[in-house]
């Protein structure tokens, strides 16, 4: 039964199908038809992908059966090429309605080379089909739709500031080209065991919050894999609990009935695209071919309640359907059904016979093949601009530097936007017109005063929700924005895990090249801060290096800040901008403004300072520290230290620490992280591996205790690498 609440925007009227009375004219009786070839082509590529994985033909199977009908009424409802999509993997009729053939799918089945979606990297209906706006999918249920919710917001933007789409070369936006509608809409779906991550309510948060048009559907087939719903869902109904979100527009409906859905469909499309908010359809379907072919669902559900599922078949229900109201007769299904087969096993055979992938292909599109940041081409010289007034010009810190180039950035680049946590001046913004207040900027204060400058549109408070910065962010970026955004703790970075850890990094390489989403994550990271305990003080860099794909800054002082941050905005790849919370403010380190376009490259370390008796690598807090640890060496001991700031730590400058190692013979790697599997660890491996025969002594690394950092100053001091610790281990390793 459709709960409908009918808002009846313009147009709505002549769509307007029901079922009941049989009023299905505006779905033409060839409308019908082509819905269900494309429903049964659907029900036909699952049963023969099954039949290859039994042949071991194919490596996974998991099937649309039973969710035919909803897929096949919103691609009528949609746009394809024209709206955005981010399905999930019961989804394949969605996909052959929008204009996908069973031969692609069957190319991602046996992972060919060809496959359009990805190259043979992911298993079978991971949809993403570029062509039709079909965005890449992954696997982890849910985390496709902080993405979509973000992928609307650009839309938006892009509508607002139709400048900002243009392309400029220089950087990033010469290789990612911007589409836009004023009026598009982005559909998103999940099963109902997915409504149960929390990124679902996020993203259903943001979306009814910013009147968002994202077209939610809840494909509910009762289970998630073998929990049914009522375990999922508090009182066993997801529309129940979603019915409180402000400017959504509700439908609950059979998704057995293409009919009743696709009348359910138009209503909503029509009002996302009306700009009126949100949609949010959950259509009850059935699964009848268990949870995927490594599940057998009669372990779980008795013989009478498959039953039931069974007799409301949408195919079935769509055959008798077309034969009752005279629409197909039997021949005419058969025909049709024929017709299908024959195609599909030209499909079939084309698949099996298409090469795969060859190995040397692995290491593609990891990161841009297009922008390579490493680039010597893109290391500028700082601007010195003399006063008139023959004054030394004053030096500036390294958060105030990092406020500079946010601000040339956003000045340059209209497709930048920055959110996060506190990162707005002020939300209520009347206060600011009526200059009632300063504005806050950060808890740093970083990004302060960018949205007096900018706007609310580019500058604005994201709520309390870490994958909800990183999920609407990786949507921006893949539309061709640019968000800089902010994590306000390193320590707190841990809910945006799945977004930076399986979606980030892998949007580019996952899709064969076919989507991206460069965008920089800024975050506050690092310790010695006397009182700044367990959950202000975190480092844990390596578990990001640790992340093919993504890029990982770590700067130690004001100039390589700016200059690494303007190269992170401009780069074609994702960035993790590490700034450490003890140094913005410190007096090591300061430097005048080096002008609107100084960039220093990724991964080309900076020897601070040359010495022919010792290699210190380090980054971060830790350069101030060895940097005075060393000098004490030399005036006491004489020991000539060549100290190392890496500055990016993915892609890290193997070159310099090797032409320094061979030149020292004797290496540490010093970091603040915890000892044990920290980033020195693979430093230190690698100098060992391809170094061992310039080195006079072990490999030697200088880090925190295996323990979190505690409260009291004593106890922090006594975890954290302090210069004694360096010194100690330095004046060690020279007498070795
Ligand atoms: C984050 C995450 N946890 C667990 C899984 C394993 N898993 C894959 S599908 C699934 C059930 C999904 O159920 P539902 O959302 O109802 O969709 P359905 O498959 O029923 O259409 C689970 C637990 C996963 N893919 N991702
Ligand atoms: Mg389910």
């Amino acid at each position: 039964m459709a709960t409908k609440t009918d808002p009846k925007p313009a147009g709505v009227a002549d769509e307007k199908v029901r079922s009941a009375g049989k009023t299905y004219e505006s779905l033409s009786r060839e409308r019908l038809i082509e819905a269900y070839r494309i429903m049964y082509t659907s029900r036909r590529v699952d049963d023969r992908e099954i039949l290859l994985k039994r042949q071991q033909k194919i490596f996974f199977q998991i099937s649309g059966a039973g969710h035919e009908a909803v897929g096949a009424a919103a691609g009528f409802a949609l746009k394809s090429g024209y709206d955005w999509f981010y399905p999930y993997y019961r989804d394949r009729a969605l996909c052959l309605a929008l204009g996908a053939t069973p031969h692609e799918m069957l190319l991602m089945a046996v992972g060919a080379a060809a496959d359009p979606q990805s190259g043979g990297r992911q298993m079978p209906s991971h949809w993403s089909f570029p062509k039709f706006n079909v965005v890449t999918q992954s696997s982890p249920t849910g985390s496709q739709i902080l993405q979509a919710v973000g992928c609307a917001e650009g839309g938006r933007y892009f509508a607002r500031h139709p400048q900002a789409a243009k392309k400029n070369g220089g950087d990033y936006r010469q290789f990612k080209d911007v589409k836009f509608q004023g009026d598009e809409v982005t559909y998103v779906s999940l099963g109902d065991g997915a409504t149960s991550e929390g990124e679902f309510w996020e993203a259903m948060n943001t979306a009814s919050n910013r009147k968002l048009p994202v077209l939610f559907v809840v494909e509910d087939n009762g289970y998630a894999i073998s929990v049914p719903v009522e375990v999922q869902t508090a009182g066993g109904n997801i529309s129940r609990l979603v019915a409180g979100f402000p400017n959504f527009h509700f439908e609950e409906i059979d998704g057995t009935d293409p009919v009743a859905s696709y009348a359910a469909f138009a209503r909503t499309v029509a009002y996302c695209r009306a700009g009126e908010g949100p949609g949010f359809i959950h259509a009850h379907v059935i699964r009848p071919y268990s949870h995927s072919l490594s599940d057998d669902e009669r372990l779980y559900r008795p013989e009478a309640e498959r039953n039931l599922d069974a007799a409301r078949d949408p195919i079935t229900r769509m055959q008798m359907f077309l034969i009752r109201e005279g629409i197909l007769d039997e021949k005419g299904i058969n025909r049709l059904e024929k017709q299908v087969e024959d195609e599909l096993q030209v499909a079939v055979d084309q698949a099996l016979d298409a090469a795969p992938p060859t190995p040397d292909t692995i290491m593609q599109f990891i990161y841009s093949p297009d922008l390579d940041p490493t680039s010597s081409a893109l290391q500028t010289e700082p601007l010195s601009v003399a006063p008139a007034d023959g004054k030394k010009v004053a030096p500036k810190t390294m958060a105030d530097l990092i406020n500079a180039t946010l601000r040339d950035e956003m000045r340059r680049d209209e497709r930048i936007v920055i959110f996060g946590e506190d990162v707005a001046d002020a939300s209520r913004e009347q206060y600011l017109e009526e200059k009632l207040i300063k504005g806050k900027g950060g808890v740093f204060k970083l990004t302060y005063g960018l949205q007096n400058d900018f706007g609310s549109d580019r500058v604005f408070n994201s709520p309390l929700a870490e994958a909800n910065i990183v999920g609407r962010a990786i949507g921006m970026a893949t539309r061709g924005m640019k968000p800089v955004v902010e994590i306000q703790f390193f320590d707190y970075i841990w809910p945006a895990m799945m977004q930076l850890r399986d979606e980030l990094p892998l949007i580019r390489w996952r899709s064969n090249n076919g989507f991206s989403s460069p965008c920089v994550i800024r975050v506050a990271i690092g310790g010695y801060l006397t009182g700044g305990a367990i959950y202000h003080s975190q480092c844990g860099e390596s578990i990001f290096t640790h992340t093919p794909g993504m890029r990982v800054v770590f700067p130690s002082n004001a100039l390589d800040a700016a200059g690494l941050l303007r190269t992170a905005i401009r780069c074609d790849d994702p960035v993790l901008f590490l700034e450490h919370k003890r140094l913005y403010r410190e007096t090591f380190g300061r430097a005048p403004y080096p002008g609107p376009d100084y960039m220093i490259p990724f991964g080309k370390a900076k020897v601070v300072q040359s010495g022919t008796d010792l290699t210190v690598i380090t980054y971060g807090a830790v350069v101030p520290r060895a940097l005075q640890a060393a000098q004490k060496l030399e005036r006491e001991h004489g020991v000539k230290v060549e100290l190392i700031d890496l500055r990016c730590l993915n892609p890290f400058d193997w070159e310099t620490i090797a032409a320094s190692v061979s030149k020292t013979n004797r290496a540490i790697v010093a970091y603040e992280d915890t000892l044990s599997w920290g980033y020195g660890a693979e430093i230190a491996a690698r100098i060992a591996d391809q170094l061992f025969d310039h080195l006079d002594a072990p490999v030697r690394r200088v880090a925190a205790k295996d323990v979190f950092v505690a409260y009291q100053p004593i106890l922090e001091d006594a975890i954290l690498p302090q210069a004694e610790d360096l010194l100690r281990a330095m004046k060690e390793l020279a007498e070795y």
